[in-house]
């Protein structure tokens, strides 16, 4: 019997890492019966960057069919089905470690740690801490990058003193100094976009929520926010397209980060998401984009304005 440890699908660093880190935990625990990290889909650019930079083992890619009737399912980094693997048997389900609103309807009871921090990393870290367990160098080294990935190197909204004091701690265990070169290093990881399609830019990270209209919102982290609107708007127009048709969404949103500068710019298929959009965050579109300001969190800044606005 295995319990798989998996995050969602097309999976951030936070998700490949604190599915690990619960491996992990659960190993020095005891607790679970052996405890397996996953992923469901591969590793995206940043993720690569990372466990190369630290020739860290990537876990398991799986689907729906390794997992046998007698297997046990944690999620880590999610918990809602669109993001779960594809057929990922919900009854089989035991634990949820997670820093997202929750939308679940499970039959049966499970064990839920969630903090509304962020990262889910940070949960994991803090988890090894009650418990006084030693996390090892190689493992501190990832989770460090992954408190520094999803909380956009401590700027970003959801980012609390908790992330903070977990970036201080595995910095010491992994022997990681310059903390702001490790975090434009990741940036830089993150935004190498140039080998990708069109496509695979919206879909790169992207969330579908069940708002009352079915709503996908993708987001770019870049440190080349001009240039990337400047030189590939047209192009992701198109994909953003392409991509509502095939995913039968009622709205597409593809938020523009600069994680260096701070803003959040908003490409607009259309005449719809353009009335939400200025709807939610007020100001006027121009040419399809929409300049939000100072927002870089999806979770707390972009979808609940969103969702509201849609209501
Ligand atoms: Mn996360």
């Amino acid at each position: 019997m295995t319990t798989y440890i998996i995050g969602h699908i097309k999976p951030d660093l936070d998700a490949v890492v604190s599915a690990l880190a619960v491996a992990e935990f659960r190993n020095l625990r005891g607790d679970i019966d052996n405890p397996v990290a996953v992923i469901a889909d591969p590793f995206n650019p940043e993720t690569e960057f990372v466990f190369k930079k630290f020739g860290a083992t990537p876990p398991r890619l799986i689907t729906a069919t390794d997992i046998k009737t007698e297997d046990k399912i944690v999620l880590v980094d999610h918990n809602e089905v669109d993001q779960r693997l594809n057929n990922l048997p919900q009854d089989q389900i035991t634990g949820i470690v997670d820093h997202h609103k929750f939308n679940i309807n499970l039959n049966h009871p499970i064990k839920i740690t969630a903090l509304p921090i962020g990262s889910t990393t940070t949960i994991v870290f803090l988890k090894f801490k009650q418990y006084n367990l030693t996390i090892n160098q190689d493992l501190a080294k990832l989770m460090l990058c992954a408190v520094l990935s999803d909380t956009v190197g401590l700027k970003s909204g959801t980012t609390t003193d908790k992330d903070r004091s977990a970036v201080t701690d595995l910095s010491k265990i992994a022997g990681i100094t310059d903390i702001d070169g490790l975090t434009l290093e990741i940036f830089k990881a993150k935004s190498n976009i140039s080998s990708l399609t069109p496509e695979q830019i919206v879909k790169n990270d992207y969330k579908i929520l069940e708002f009352s209209k079915k709503t996908f919102i993708g987001q770019i982290e870049t440190v080349e926010q001009g240039e990337v609107i400047d030189k590939r708007k047209d192009e992701l127009l198109k994909a953003m397209a392409v991509v509502k048709e095939k995913e039968g969404v009622a709205l597409i949103f593809l938020a523009i980060s600069d994680i260096l500068k701070i803003n959040t710019k908003l490409l607009l298929l259309g005449k719809d998401e353009t009335e939400v959009a200025q709807k939610a965050f007020g100001g006027q579109a121009v040419n399809n984009v929409l300049d939000i300001g100072p927002k870089l969190s999806r979770k707390k800044d972009i979808s609940p304005a969103i969702e509201k606005a849609v209501a």
